[in-house]
């Protein structure tokens, strides 16, 4: 018995003061490999769901296995060993004329075997991990809309190549419609001669990556699903980490660290163990650094599962029954996106554990476009997706979404009852509780006074970010109303955010900076007087001025002199 399973028996609840530091942005999409943490608090998760029921498999749903045998590198092949390819340059326009067809290097893709040889990225203590003897069978599920033949077969080899005979019960492809003749009756003539039994089932119509894996899943045979995308690598040793924390505790969801297949040289890129899973006002996923108070769960050992606030989305194992019992996905949810979050708050606020197992590493080729159409666009679908998961699972906090895509309000998010049910039938907790207790480094804060625009009384403008990144000044413009760029909370924590970045000013700087948010007061606290609307910079003992020339976009730090270029109006929903 682990720690973990321990603590779970142990009825421990403790509510995690949320003082700690928002830990800087790692990268906007491809995991990275840098390392950097501070903040020191320790949380206790919450037992109360798991320990009434029974969380462990019958014995007769558990097989005996052995480790795959490790792969050969096959000699004189591009891409072996998971180096990157090159095009000879006599094909580089042909190369990047078909880029679009997926957008990756399809030509790479083509020229390398589909089997083959990934290094072995495991930290050294994963590769000497005991796992139990008797593990539960999974089946495989990977959907794909008109995937590249290279990317989707290789994806299949890894599995049957990498995977212990005995665990994998199948491997069940879904066709969401794809318009690739390829994927029609060769794809099932190819799949016959495999050696492990390989299902092609089809949507018929167009259903989206989430409807389309309802469908796999209701044919699973195994205990466990395993989802992956169409176009992933399974490195030596991936599934049996993922199967054991399964077995332990039916309830935990177990990602796998998902590493970088370069979408230009299809090169295997490690990813770092010590990034987890966020999510930002306009609730995309990202990828933050892992807090130190994770870290001293783990007792530092980097070979532990890493419990994360969110999934990417693509690849995790999750217990069939469980699956069902926590009800699927949202089938309300169109093409892609919002699903992963969803499934994550949902896993999360009703009793489930979300992991990351840094002993199992599956490459994925991340891409920085969609290659297929968005049937209804693309806005309006992400925007459906993720107010179905604001309505349902994020209580108030479902304003800074709101307030961030302020197209959403309008969007026809369809029929949520069936999902609110949902949540009440699995009496499942707050998203108060989700950020208090899993999250509390999220960049929605947990208590703050005012979400809005940032209104100069002088000069009739608002604070706004103008789009800028990290490190650039704020500036200010004509007040829309609409949000996006002009919306700021001013939190608990005296700092005044936007997004996961917060106003910033050190030292002698006049003008205000949006830094990341680090928590720790400092150059980002900030006081607000509601009665003179001044904006007083804790650290320098100055004021937020309007900006000094009419023309300049630019505000300013001065000398607090209460004049009216010095207030600023935060009105409505201000609640102290
Ligand atoms: O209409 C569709 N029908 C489909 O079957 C659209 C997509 N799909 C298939 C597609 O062919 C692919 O196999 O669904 C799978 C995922 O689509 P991708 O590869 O275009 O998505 P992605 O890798 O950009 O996006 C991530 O976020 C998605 C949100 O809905 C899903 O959760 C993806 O599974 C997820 N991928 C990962 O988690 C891999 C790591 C990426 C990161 C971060
Ligand atoms: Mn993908």
């Amino acid at each position: 018995v682990d720690l973990l399973v321990i603590m779970y028996y142990s009825g421990s609840v403790g509510i995690g003061e949320s003082s700690s530091a928002a830990e800087p942005l790692v990268q906007e999409h491809k995991p990275q490999r840098e390392i950097l943490h501070k903040s020191n608090e320790v949380i206790e998760m919450d037992s109360e769901f798991n320990n009434k029921f029974d969380v462990t498999y019958p014995p007769r749903l558990l097989k005996s296995w052995r480790p795959a045998p490790v792969m050969p590198e096959l000699d004189g092949q591009p891409g072996e060993m998971g180096k990157a390819v090159s095009i000879p340059t006599e094909q580089e326009i042909y190369m990047k004329e078909k880029f679009k067809l997926n957008q990756f290097n399809i030509l790479a893709s083509d020229m390398m075997s589909l089997n083959r040889s990934l290094p072995d990225v495991r930290l050294e203590g994963c590769k000497h991990k005991k796992h139990p003897a008797k593990l539960p069978t999974t089946s495989v599920v990977i959907v794909f809309h008109n995937e590249a033949w290279t990317t989707l077969l290789r994806t299949v080899w890894s599995i049957i190549n990498r995977s212990p005979r005995a665990l994998v019960e199948e491997i069940i492809l879904v066709d969401d419609a794809s318009e690739r003749d390829y994927l029609g009756s060769k794809l099932e003539d190819y799949v016959k001669d495999l050696p492990v039994p390989v299902h092609v089932l089809r949507t018929g119509k167009r259903s989206g990556l989430i409807r389309a894996r309802l469908l796999g899943a209701k044919h699973v045979k195994g205990s466990v699903i395993t989802f992956l995308d169409a176009h992933c690598e399974c490195t030596e040793g991936w599934l049996e980490p993922l199967l054991a924390r399964v077995a332990q505790n039916r309830k935990t969801v177990v990602c796998p660290i998902i590493d970088v297949i370069s979408d230009e040289t299809f090169e295997y890129i490690t990813a770092s163990d010590l990034t987890w899973g966020g999510f930002n006002w306009k609730l995309n996923f990202r990828w933050y650094r892992v807090p130190q108070r994770e870290m001293d769960r783990r007792d530092g050992d980097r070979t532990a599962p890493l419990r994360t606030p969110t999934m990417a989305g693509g690849l995790f194992s999750i217990d069939k029954k469980y699956f069902e019992e926590l009800g699927t996905y949202d089938e309300g949810m169109d093409v892609w996106g919002g699903e992963n979050l969803e499934m994550s708050f949902r896993v999360w606020q009703c009793g489930g554990i979300l992991e990351i197992s840094p002993c199992s590493h599956v490459g994925h080729v991340f891409r920085d476009k969609s290659p297929y159409s968005f049937p209804g666009g693309v806005a309006k679908v992400v925007n459906k997706n993720a107010a179905r998961v604001a309505e349902v699972w994020m209580d108030e906090w479902k304003y800074f979404f709101y307030e961030m895509s302020p197209a959403a309000r309008s969007v026809d998010l369809g029929d949520v009852s069936d999902r609110v049910k949902l949540r009440k039938d699995l009496k499942c907790r707050s998203f108060r509780w989700f950020l208090e207790t899993v999250y509390p480094e999220s960049p929605m804060p947990l208590d703050y006074y005012y979400l809005g625009e940032i209104r100069n009384a002088d000069a009739g403008t608002c604070l706004d970010t103008m789009g800028r990144k990290s490190n650039e000044n704020v500036g200010v413009s004509y007040c829309h109303g609409l949000g996006g760029n002009q919306v700021f909370a001013y939190t608990k924590r005296q700092q005044i955010m936007s997004d996961d970045n917060c106003l910033d000013a050190s030292g002698n700087d006049r003008t205000v900076k949006l830094v990341r948010c680090h928590g720790l007061g400092g150059n980002q606290a900030w006081t607000y007087d509601d009665s003179t609307g001044s904006i007083h910079h804790i650290s320098s003992g100055r004021c937020l001025s309007k900006p000094e020339i009419r023309d300049v976009t630019l505000p300013v730090l001065k000398r607090c002199d209460g004049s009216k270029g010095q207030h600023w109006v935060m009105k409505s929903k201000f609640k102290w």
